[in-house]
């Protein structure tokens, strides 16, 4: 293989003028590589003083006090199949963690005049809704709802720093989904509202008049590293980076322009302000997130280890390319100015990156918390009209094939998803239509509507039952007859 050919790009700008301005939760391999790539491009764009802070509320506390060791830089690459544009990132003026630095620091941080956006990666689950509330009988929201001192969940903590924050007299702040969900900014905002509302009503009222809770749509690959990928931005830089990160070339932010006070100007970064970001993550969590699910979950099956070998299979591909033309893109209500065609086309390119190694088994995590809006949602509307989905009843059988934790070769499935105690226990005492029966009674997962429908459930009887036949593959190629 040869060598990548390097570009690199050193930070330049001044940091010493950096003030803590935007609070980033959830700062883990999407968060460097996304939203610190457009803010580090805004500090090369404009002088300015919006420093980040970034905090890790779990696991992570190492990393943390890694990047502390570094002075907070750290190296983000870009990978095409023969490319690699490294960066480095400036932004971070700071790290926090509750556990390292205490719970106090973190809502301190929070109450910091100088703060004025707060952006989130936490991931599908950590919003703790069911039903789009916040659910008052998570373990974890509980616990936070009884202690006075303490939370663990963000939504917890959002609401207590806010507290802070209207108890100094101080002005609201901005709060910035980045995860894939449909409505992010809305359902943010009403779970930290459902748990103010809890705290004391009238917190409730000033969060509600005071801060915003802006809707956004996040785009770029990036698989978790891994051993290899470090030696590989080991070899590229001449020395190792433990902070850095690689992911694909592209990136995309579309951000509902609604902020509390300061916006920074993400826009000279290549960020787009618009007033409607709902068609925009549609699309994407439809056509992009979608067909990475179908892949994941079908192709975990087939014994593929990633999704560019995935596309290098001719069925895998035609059947990505036919679920996105075919299923998902007649549910939706696509942007002015985006042709579907030419959108999935750079999609099946950027899948087709072989130097992403990006894991089958890594996007096939949380499920449960994923299937809803990426096939489910657009499913129903297919019931509604009468027309096929054929590749989707698929993805939605395989992923219940996939929690069986067994690929077709005999190869283990690794499961990670709130919901793994239930798949164990279904698995061990069920299987084929009992099985079957047992997933769809997961109303977190399908709701009622579904497992009440016959058409619905039939077809995914018969997918999963094709799937144990023919295996994967085979019945991919069935579906694309
Ligand atoms: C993936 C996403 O892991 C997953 O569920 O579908 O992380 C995907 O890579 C990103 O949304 C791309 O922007």
């Amino acid at each position: 293989m040869s060598e990548p050919i390097s570009t690199q790009l050193h930070v330049t700008y001044d940091r010493s003028g950096l003030r803590p301005r935007v609070l980033h939760v959830g700062f883990g391999a999407f968060a460097k590589a996304h939203v610190m790539v457009f803010h580090d491009e805004l500090l090369r764009n404009e002088s300015s003083d919006w420093g980040a802070v970034v905090t890790r509320l779990h696991s992570g506390e190492g990393e943390l006090t890694l990047l502390d060791q570094a002075d907070h830089l750290f190296t983000v690459g870009e990978m095409s199949n023969d490319d690699l544009m490294l960066r480095e990132i400036g932004a971070v003026v700071k790290t926090l963690h509750p556990k390292r630095d205490g719970f106090s620091a973190l809502l301190a941080q929070i109450a910091d005049p100088d703060l004025s956006v707060i952006t989130l990666t936490i991931t599908e689950k950590g919003y703790c809704l069911s039903g789009g509330h916040l659910d008052m009988n998570n373990p974890a929201v509980v616990r936070d709802l009884r202690e006075a001192d303490d939370a663990e969940t963000a939504i917890g903590i959002l609401a207590k720093g806010l507290r802070l924050r209207q108890v100094a007299g101080l002005g609201g702040i901005t709060i910035l989904s980045c995860d894939n969900l449909p409505a992010n900014g809305t359902l943010c905002r009403q779970a930290v509202l459902e748990f103010a509302e809890q705290l004391d009503p009238d917190l409730s009222r000033w969060i509600e008049a005071e801060c915003r809770f802006p809707c956004s749509m996040v785009d770029r690959i990036t698989p978790a590293m891994t051993e290899a990928s470090q030696q590989k931005l080991e070899a590229a830089l001449g020395h190792p980076d433990p902070n850095g990160v690689l992911c694909e070339p592209f990136r995309q932010w579309v951000i509902e322009d609604s902020f509390a006070g300061d916006r920074p100007a993400w826009d000279l970064a290549g960020a787009q302000f618009v007033a409607d970001v709902a068609p925009f993550e549609d699309m994407k969590l439809r056509l992009l997130n979608g067909s990475h699910s179908f892949l994941a979950y079908l192709g975990a099956l087939a014994g593929k280890e990633t999704i560019s070998d995935c596309m290098a299979d001719p069925v895998f591909l035609t059947a990505a390319k036919r679920l996105m033309l075919d299923e998902q893109a007649p549910t939706l209500d696509l942007p002015d100015g985006i042709d579907v065609s030419r959108y999935s086309d750079a999609l099946i390119e950027r899948f087709s990156n072989t130097a992403l190694r990006h894991k089958t088994t890594q996007i096939a995590s949380d499920g449960s918390q994923k299937l809803p809006q990426r096939l489910l949602a657009p499913i129903r509307q297919h019931l509604q009209s009468g027309t096929e989905w054929p590749l989707a009843a698929l993805a939605v059988a395989g992923w219940m094939r996939y929690c069986r934790g067994r690929s077709e070769i005999g190869g283990h499935l690794p499961i990670n998803d709130p919901l793994s105690g239930k798949f164990e226990a279904f698995a061990t005492r069920s299987d084929g239509a009992d099985y079957v029966n047992n997933l769809l009674s997961l109303a977190v997962v399908f709701g009622t509507d579904l497992p009440a429908s016959r058409d619905f459930v039939s077809r995914i009887q018969t997918a999963y039952e094709a799937l144990g036949v023919n295996g994967a593959a085979k019945s991919i190629a069935a579906a694309l007859q």
